[in-house]
Protein backbone atom coordinates (compact mmCIF):
# COMPACT_ATOMS: atom_id res chain seq x y z
CA UNK A 1 0.00 0.00 0.00
CA UNK A 2 1.09 3.42 -1.05
CA UNK A 3 0.94 7.15 1.69
CA UNK A 4 -2.09 8.34 -1.28
CA UNK A 5 -3.91 5.00 -0.90
CA UNK A 6 -3.35 4.40 3.16
CA UNK A 7 -4.50 8.56 3.18
CA UNK A 8 -7.64 8.13 1.16
CA UNK A 9 -8.71 5.04 3.43
CA UNK A 10 -9.05 7.05 5.97
CA UNK A 11 -12.34 8.89 4.95
CA UNK A 12 -13.99 5.52 4.36
CA UNK A 13 -15.35 5.06 8.10
CA UNK A 14 -16.42 8.52 7.90
CA UNK A 15 -18.29 7.91 4.89
CA UNK A 16 -19.75 4.59 5.75
CA UNK A 17 -20.93 6.22 8.94
CA UNK A 18 -22.62 9.22 6.96
CA UNK A 19 -24.39 6.88 4.68
CA UNK A 20 -25.32 4.15 7.44
CA UNK A 21 -27.22 7.34 8.96
CA UNK A 22 -28.89 8.87 5.97
CA UNK A 23 -30.63 4.98 5.26
CA UNK A 24 -31.57 4.36 8.26
CA UNK A 25 -33.31 7.63 8.52
CA UNK A 26 -34.71 6.67 5.16
CA UNK A 27 -36.21 3.47 6.01
CA UNK A 28 -37.14 4.18 9.45
CA UNK A 29 -40.12 2.32 11.27
CA UNK A 30 -43.01 3.53 13.30
CA UNK A 31 -43.38 0.14 15.02
CA UNK A 32 -43.46 0.59 18.95
CA UNK A 33 -40.32 -0.66 21.15
CA UNK A 34 -40.52 -3.76 22.16
CA UNK A 35 -39.55 -3.39 25.64
CA UNK A 36 -39.39 -7.03 26.34
CA UNK A 37 -37.13 -7.91 24.09
CA UNK A 38 -34.60 -4.92 24.14
CA UNK A 39 -34.42 -5.96 27.76
CA UNK A 40 -33.72 -9.49 27.41
CA UNK A 41 -30.70 -8.60 24.23
CA UNK A 42 -29.37 -5.43 25.98
CA UNK A 43 -29.43 -7.49 29.23
CA UNK A 44 -27.45 -10.34 27.69
CA UNK A 45 -25.08 -8.40 25.84
CA UNK A 46 -24.24 -6.38 29.35
CA UNK A 47 -23.79 -9.88 31.23
CA UNK A 48 -21.43 -11.31 28.42
CA UNK A 49 -19.39 -7.92 29.12
CA UNK A 50 -19.15 -8.06 32.98
CA UNK A 51 -19.09 -12.32 32.94
CA UNK A 52 -15.30 -11.34 30.92
CA UNK A 53 -14.71 -9.10 33.75
CA UNK A 54 -15.03 -11.51 36.25
CA UNK A 55 -13.29 -14.31 34.26
CA UNK A 56 -10.58 -12.57 33.52
CA UNK A 57 -10.10 -10.08 36.08
CA UNK A 58 -9.96 -7.28 34.13
CA UNK A 59 -8.00 -4.17 35.35
CA UNK A 60 -8.52 -0.29 35.97
CA UNK A 61 -6.57 0.29 33.59
CA UNK A 62 -7.86 -2.06 30.50
CA UNK A 63 -11.45 -0.80 31.40
CA UNK A 64 -10.30 2.42 30.85
CA UNK A 65 -8.44 1.55 27.96
CA UNK A 66 -11.89 0.23 26.46
CA UNK A 67 -13.72 3.48 27.05
CA UNK A 68 -11.41 5.46 25.57
CA UNK A 69 -11.29 3.10 22.12
CA UNK A 70 -15.27 2.83 22.34
CA UNK A 71 -15.09 6.75 22.07
CA UNK A 72 -12.30 6.62 19.21
CA UNK A 73 -14.52 4.09 17.18
CA UNK A 74 -17.56 7.03 16.96
CA UNK A 75 -15.33 9.41 16.63
CA UNK A 76 -13.53 7.63 13.46
CA UNK A 77 -17.05 6.95 12.66
CA UNK A 78 -15.77 3.16 12.08
CA UNK A 79 -19.05 1.44 14.04
CA UNK A 80 -20.35 0.63 10.35
CA UNK A 81 -16.84 -1.20 9.82
CA UNK A 82 -16.67 -2.52 13.80
CA UNK A 83 -19.93 -4.28 13.53
CA UNK A 84 -19.50 -5.24 9.92
CA UNK A 85 -16.30 -6.96 10.24
CA UNK A 86 -16.92 -8.41 13.69
CA UNK A 87 -21.21 -8.87 14.17
CA UNK A 88 -22.90 -9.17 10.80
CA UNK A 89 -21.43 -12.44 9.95
CA UNK A 90 -23.39 -13.88 12.89
CA UNK A 91 -26.47 -11.65 11.97
CA UNK A 92 -26.44 -13.04 8.11
CA UNK A 93 -26.02 -16.79 9.39
CA UNK A 94 -29.04 -16.39 11.80
CA UNK A 95 -31.56 -14.53 8.85
CA UNK A 96 -30.55 -17.19 6.16
CA UNK A 97 -31.22 -20.14 7.88
CA UNK A 98 -34.44 -21.34 6.01
CA UNK A 99 -33.53 -21.03 2.93
CA UNK A 100 -32.70 -23.43 0.04
CA UNK A 101 -31.73 -21.48 -2.48
CA UNK A 102 -28.07 -19.88 -2.76
CA UNK A 103 -25.87 -19.09 0.33
CA UNK A 104 -25.55 -15.44 1.17
CA UNK A 105 -22.71 -13.42 3.04
CA UNK A 106 -22.81 -9.96 4.66
CA UNK A 107 -23.18 -6.49 2.85
CA UNK A 108 -20.55 -4.90 4.97
CA UNK A 109 -20.25 -1.53 4.84
CA UNK A 110 -20.03 -0.20 1.37
CA UNK A 111 -22.99 -1.02 -0.23
CA UNK A 112 -24.81 1.92 -2.42
CA UNK A 113 -28.52 2.11 -3.16
CA UNK A 114 -30.11 2.59 -6.68
CA UNK A 115 -26.77 2.40 -8.68
CA UNK A 116 -27.40 2.79 -12.24
CA UNK A 117 -29.08 0.29 -14.22
CA UNK A 118 -27.64 -1.63 -17.49
CA UNK A 119 -28.69 -4.50 -19.77
CA UNK A 120 -28.01 -8.41 -18.95
CA UNK A 121 -24.32 -8.08 -21.32
CA UNK A 122 -23.24 -4.97 -20.24
CA UNK A 123 -19.57 -3.90 -18.88
CA UNK A 124 -19.72 -1.93 -15.46
CA UNK A 125 -18.45 1.53 -15.18
CA UNK A 126 -14.71 1.66 -15.19
CA UNK A 127 -12.51 4.57 -16.07
CA UNK A 128 -10.63 4.64 -19.33
CA UNK A 129 -7.68 3.40 -18.17
CA UNK A 130 -8.90 1.32 -15.02
CA UNK A 131 -5.75 -1.02 -14.28
CA UNK A 132 -6.80 -4.56 -13.30
CA UNK A 133 -7.38 -8.55 -15.23
CA UNK A 134 -10.07 -7.69 -17.48
CA UNK A 135 -13.40 -10.06 -15.50
CA UNK A 136 -16.53 -11.55 -17.56
CA UNK A 137 -19.32 -12.58 -15.10
CA UNK A 138 -21.32 -14.70 -16.65
CA UNK A 139 -24.76 -15.88 -14.16
CA UNK A 140 -28.07 -17.61 -14.61
CA UNK A 141 -30.43 -17.03 -11.91
CA UNK A 142 -33.26 -19.40 -10.77
CA UNK A 143 -35.71 -19.81 -8.72
CA UNK A 144 -35.69 -22.91 -6.28
CA UNK A 145 -37.81 -25.08 -8.46
CA UNK A 146 -35.81 -24.20 -10.97
CA UNK A 147 -37.82 -21.22 -12.85
CA UNK A 148 -35.45 -18.90 -14.73
CA UNK A 149 -36.11 -15.64 -13.25
CA UNK A 150 -36.16 -13.24 -16.27
CA UNK A 151 -36.77 -10.22 -14.38
CA UNK A 152 -34.28 -10.79 -12.23
CA UNK A 153 -31.12 -7.90 -11.14
CA UNK A 154 -27.79 -8.07 -10.11
CA UNK A 155 -26.20 -5.78 -8.23
CA UNK A 156 -22.82 -5.30 -8.45
CA UNK A 157 -19.83 -3.64 -6.35
CA UNK A 158 -16.50 -4.05 -5.65
CA UNK A 159 -12.92 -2.36 -5.13
CA UNK A 160 -10.74 -1.29 -7.69
CA UNK A 161 -7.25 -2.54 -8.42
CA UNK A 162 -5.94 -0.57 -4.96
CA UNK A 163 -9.26 -2.30 -2.71
CA UNK A 164 -10.60 1.33 -2.87
CA UNK A 165 -14.59 1.78 -3.32
CA UNK A 166 -15.61 4.62 -5.11
CA UNK A 167 -18.25 7.23 -2.92
CA UNK A 168 -15.81 6.14 -0.17
CA UNK A 169 -12.17 7.05 -0.78
CA UNK A 170 -11.74 10.17 -2.74
CA UNK A 171 -10.76 10.71 -6.25
CA UNK A 172 -12.96 7.90 -8.09
CA UNK A 173 -15.81 8.75 -10.17
CA UNK A 174 -18.94 8.30 -8.53
CA UNK A 175 -20.43 5.03 -10.21
CA UNK A 176 -16.94 3.52 -10.73
CA UNK A 177 -17.02 -0.53 -10.19
CA UNK A 178 -20.93 -0.35 -9.04
CA UNK A 179 -23.82 -1.21 -11.29
CA UNK A 180 -27.06 -2.60 -11.40
CA UNK A 181 -27.87 -5.16 -14.17
CA UNK A 182 -31.58 -6.35 -15.86
CA UNK A 183 -31.38 -10.31 -16.82
CA UNK A 184 -32.76 -11.05 -20.19
CA UNK A 185 -35.81 -13.64 -20.92
CA UNK A 186 -33.45 -16.26 -19.54
CA UNK A 187 -32.44 -14.81 -16.26
CA UNK A 188 -29.25 -14.59 -17.76
CA UNK A 189 -26.17 -12.12 -17.27
CA UNK A 190 -22.87 -11.77 -19.19
CA UNK A 191 -20.86 -8.59 -16.81
CA UNK A 192 -17.96 -7.30 -17.70
CA UNK A 193 -15.74 -6.48 -14.86
CA UNK A 194 -12.08 -5.94 -13.76
CA UNK A 195 -10.41 -8.62 -10.89
CA UNK A 196 -10.97 -6.29 -7.66
CA UNK A 197 -7.45 -6.76 -5.47
CA UNK A 198 -7.24 -8.11 -1.75
CA UNK A 199 -9.19 -5.28 0.74
CA UNK A 200 -6.81 -4.36 3.13
CA UNK A 201 -9.73 -2.42 6.03
CA UNK A 202 -8.51 1.01 7.07
CA UNK A 203 -5.96 0.78 9.52
CA UNK A 204 -5.49 4.49 10.63
CA UNK A 205 -8.48 4.11 13.14
CA UNK A 206 -10.01 2.70 15.69
CA UNK A 207 -10.49 -0.40 13.96
CA UNK A 208 -6.71 -0.37 12.90
CA UNK A 209 -5.70 0.54 16.96
CA UNK A 210 -7.50 -2.39 17.92
CA UNK A 211 -5.65 -5.10 15.14
CA UNK A 212 -2.28 -3.73 15.96
CA UNK A 213 -3.06 -3.66 19.70
CA UNK A 214 -4.26 -7.38 19.73
CA UNK A 215 -1.69 -8.39 16.85
CA UNK A 216 -4.16 -9.30 14.57
CA UNK A 217 -4.27 -8.25 10.44
CA UNK A 218 -6.14 -6.47 9.07
CA UNK A 219 -7.05 -7.96 5.48
CA UNK A 220 -10.05 -9.47 3.82
CA UNK A 221 -9.95 -11.86 0.58
CA UNK A 222 -10.21 -10.01 -3.30
CA UNK A 223 -14.10 -10.28 -3.30
CA UNK A 224 -16.76 -9.14 -5.53
CA UNK A 225 -20.29 -8.26 -4.34
CA UNK A 226 -23.58 -8.90 -5.19
CA UNK A 227 -27.47 -8.46 -4.50
CA UNK A 228 -29.53 -10.62 -6.20
CA UNK A 229 -33.51 -9.96 -6.75
CA UNK A 230 -36.50 -10.53 -8.20
CA UNK A 231 -40.06 -9.70 -7.81
CA UNK A 232 -41.61 -12.28 -5.11
CA UNK A 233 -38.09 -13.64 -3.96
CA UNK A 234 -35.98 -13.11 -1.00
CA UNK A 235 -33.09 -10.96 -1.73
CA UNK A 236 -30.25 -12.42 -1.66
CA UNK A 237 -26.86 -10.73 -0.86
CA UNK A 238 -23.40 -12.90 -1.06
CA UNK A 239 -19.93 -11.81 -2.35
CA UNK A 240 -17.39 -14.33 -4.02
CA UNK A 241 -14.06 -15.06 -3.71
CA UNK A 242 -11.30 -16.24 -5.96
CA UNK A 243 -9.81 -19.75 -5.55
CA UNK A 244 -5.79 -19.51 -3.55
CA UNK A 245 -6.38 -15.83 -2.33
CA UNK A 246 -3.68 -16.15 1.02
CA UNK A 247 -6.52 -14.96 2.87
CA UNK A 248 -9.64 -17.33 2.26
CA UNK A 249 -8.68 -18.56 5.56
CA UNK A 250 -8.71 -16.31 7.66
CA UNK A 251 -10.62 -13.15 6.41
CA UNK A 252 -10.76 -10.46 9.26
CA UNK A 253 -14.62 -10.03 8.60
CA UNK A 254 -15.06 -14.53 8.96
CA UNK A 255 -17.74 -13.85 6.03
CA UNK A 256 -16.27 -16.58 3.17
CA UNK A 257 -18.35 -20.09 2.41
CA UNK A 258 -17.31 -22.55 0.55
CA UNK A 259 -20.12 -22.03 -1.33
CA UNK A 260 -19.02 -18.63 -2.33
CA UNK A 261 -16.10 -19.74 -4.28
CA UNK A 262 -15.32 -18.69 -7.75
CA UNK A 263 -13.77 -21.14 -10.75
CA UNK A 264 -12.07 -18.47 -12.83
CA UNK A 265 -10.76 -20.16 -16.25
CA UNK A 266 -9.11 -18.03 -18.87
CA UNK A 267 -11.31 -15.81 -21.25
CA UNK A 268 -12.61 -17.67 -24.04
CA UNK A 269 -12.30 -14.59 -26.37
CA UNK A 270 -8.56 -14.30 -25.24
CA UNK A 271 -8.29 -11.34 -22.67
CA UNK A 272 -8.14 -12.32 -18.74
CA UNK A 273 -10.42 -14.51 -17.27
CA UNK A 274 -14.47 -15.63 -17.25
CA UNK A 275 -16.78 -17.39 -14.66
CA UNK A 276 -20.28 -18.88 -14.66
CA UNK A 277 -21.74 -18.52 -11.06
CA UNK A 278 -25.32 -18.99 -10.54
CA UNK A 279 -27.88 -17.67 -8.28
CA UNK A 280 -30.62 -19.68 -6.71
CA UNK A 281 -33.65 -17.39 -4.94
CA UNK A 282 -35.95 -18.68 -2.28
CA UNK A 283 -39.57 -17.38 -2.66
CA UNK A 284 -40.83 -15.05 -0.45
C1 LIG B 1 -15.19 -4.48 2.96
O1 LIG B 1 -14.96 -4.26 1.65
C2 LIG B 1 -16.05 -5.43 3.28
O2 LIG B 1 -16.63 -6.10 2.28
C3 LIG B 1 -16.33 -5.70 4.62
C4 LIG B 1 -17.28 -6.76 4.96
C5 LIG B 1 -15.72 -5.00 5.61
C6 LIG B 1 -14.84 -4.02 5.29
C7 LIG B 1 -14.58 -3.76 3.97
FE1 LIG C 1 -16.05 -5.33 0.37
Amino acid sequence: HTQASEARAADSGAQASARFKDRAAAHRSDQPVDHERVSLLAGKAIKALTDIVYEEKVSYDEYNALKSWLIKVGEDGEWPLFLDVWIEHAVEDVATEHREGSKGTIEGPYYVEDSPEYEWDAKIPMREDEPGTPFRFKSKVTAVDGTPLSNAKIEMWHADEYGLYSQFAPGIPEWNLRASFLANEDGEFDIKTIRPAPYQIPTEGACGQLIEAAGWHAWRPAHIHVKVSAPGYELLTAQLYFPGDEHNDDDIASAVKPELMLDPKPASDGEGEEVQYDFVLDPE
